[in-house]
């Protein structure tokens, strides 16, 4: 039987209370490519530290589901061409298979939460995609029944964004937009989309979280920062290159588990990287405000 396994680092850090961020590992094996992958979690894994938190990647190791990957794991797992993409469904197959796996959002934040985490740093959230709102990622009923910060750039923007923020509020998840009145939308900075409240800082998320808590409520929150300025790729830029990523999708009949990865790797190549730069960028912002949210709670 595989078992959740935590990093002795990680335990020692959770017994002392020490500030913590979780990461995720499908944006390592399906996300990014070799060795652009490594050099991205390097980068969001130094923005914790200079905060003064510390980094806990999860993924899965030979099947089992691991919180704290050594770096010499995480170069193993970014190289491994056959390495999975585990959602919640798959972590039993790969778990009995032995295999190598990146964690999506839904599974990086169940484990994360098992082990102890209260804090989670990804780019965006999977969601209700666009024109097949029976596509609903397990990133959504995770967040619904799993008590973890969620720190993103909204949800990714190839998605359908008012649908996905439906099901958040149908399900009791609390939006939060990170010094901003509206939900971040990934490649820029808003889609004209409410958040629930806005909040100015990280001390402001804690107490949020605590009364979340205090009340024995089962979903976790959702914090969404929006992407630097510098790095946003406007709608009027991307919306033309989502539109033919999907259409592309659709004529190849790509479906399934394989949908995010085919339209983000695709929208890298029609946008001339633009898409791979703001990617990284909202990466170590939100790595940077997860942190700060880490530290707020961990002196509460
Ligand atoms: N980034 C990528 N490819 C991915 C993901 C991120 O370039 O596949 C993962 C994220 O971890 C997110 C998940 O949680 O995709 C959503 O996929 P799905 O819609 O299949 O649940
Ligand atoms: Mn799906």
């Amino acid at each position: 039987m595989k078992q959740l396994q935590v990093n002795p680092q990680i335990s020692t850090a959770l017994a002392e209370g020490r500030p913590l961020v979780a990461l995720e590992s499908a944006l390592i094996t399906h996300g990014f490519a070799y060795p652009a992958s490594v050099e991205i979690t390097a980068q969001m894994a130094a923005a914790i530290r200079a905060e003064g938190a510390e980094p806990a990647v999860v993924g899965i190791w030979h099947g089992a589901p691991t919180v704290g990957l050594s770096d010499a794991q995480i170069k193993a797992l970014a190289a491994d061409k056959t390495a999975v993409k585990v959602s919640v469904r798959d972590l039993p197959l790969a778990g009995v298979r032995g295999l190598h796996g990146g964690t999506t959002v839904a599974t990086t934040a169940l484990l994360a939460h098992r082990a102890g985490l209260r804090v989670f740093a990804t780019g965006g959230i999977g969601g209700v995609h666009r024109g097949h709102p029976e596509d609903i990622s397990a990133d959504l009923p995770v967040l619904a029944s799993t008590p973890i910060i969620v720190v993103c750039a909204g949800a990714k923007a190839i998605l359908d964004l008012p649908r996905t923020l439906e099901f958040l509020e149908t399900w009791g998840v609390p939006v939060l937009g990170w010094q901003a009145e509206e939900f971040a939308a990934f490649y820029s900075r808003s889609a004209g989309l409410p958040v629930d409240q806005k909040v100015a800082d990280a001390e402001t998320v804690a107490a949020i979280y605590h009364q979340q808590r205090a009340l024995q409520l089962p979903q976790g929150i959702l914090l969404t920062a929006p992407i630097p300025a510098a790095a946003e790729v406007p709608p009027a830029e991307s919306e033309p290159l989502i539109a033919q990523a999907l259409a592309e999708a659709e004529a190849q009949a790509i479906t399934g588990k394989r949908v995010t990865p085919y339209l983000l790797a695709r929208l890298v190549e029609l946008s001339g990287k633009h898409t791979q730069i703001a990617n990284e960028s909202l990466l170590i912002n939100n790595a940077r405000v997860a942190a700060q949210v880490a530290c707020a709670l961990a002196t509460k």
